[in-house]
């Protein structure tokens, strides 16, 4: 029978401050993993990286996952923000400040998507080290939907405060 499903890829990202910031990572990569509709997830390295944002915070572990899921970008948005939930994420009013566990869709396919609750690409992908860097480990000749070059903002941006651990 023909495979009717289309399976989408996506890059994931993922970083937590609080609350031993690497289980955080290593138990919602289990849960991604025991998922049916998600087929396949290949993770980076992991990197401490100094906060961006209020630095009176812990440095963040950051890393950044490959899935290949049936999922639509909404219904992976809803499954990954009930990880962060289970794993004790307190959404508070204060921008930037420390958290438990951040997964942020960051791209899916080639696609643009702009909808009230998900930007497609993610805002900050192309300025932060801490995503960049561990995107172009697994997609090292990546190139964005706008056309840009992985390779080329790898090559131009600092990698301060970025430790591959
Ligand atoms: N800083 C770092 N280094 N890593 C993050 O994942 C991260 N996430 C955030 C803010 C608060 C912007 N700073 C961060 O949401």
């Amino acid at each position: 029978m023909a495979n009717t499903e289309l399976i989408n890829k996506v890059y994931i990202g993922l970083g937590a401050n609080l609350q031993q910031p690497e289980e955080q990572l290593h138990s919602a990569l289990e849960k991604i993993n025991l998922s049916d509709d998600i087929t396949f997830c290949q993770c980076s390295s992991f990197y401490q990286s100094a906060p961006m944002g209020p630095q009176d915070q812990d440095d963040y572990i950051n890393a950044v996952a490959l899935l290949k899921t049936t999922l639509t970008p909404l219904a992976l948005l809803d499954f990954l923000q009930s990880i962060e939930l289970q794993q004790g994420r307190v959404r508070k009013s204060e921008r930037w400040g420390a958290r438990t566990l951040d997964l942020d869709i960051l791209l899916f396919n080639n696609e643009k998507i702009d909808l009230p609750r998900l930007i497609i690409p993610h805002y900050g992908i192309k300025q932060r080290n801490f995503v960049l860097v561990p995107l172009a480990e697994l997609a090292p000749d990546l190139i964005f939907p706008d056309g840009t070059p992985i390779a080329q903002l790898i090559s131009t941006i600092s990698q301060q405060g970025l430790k591959k651990l």
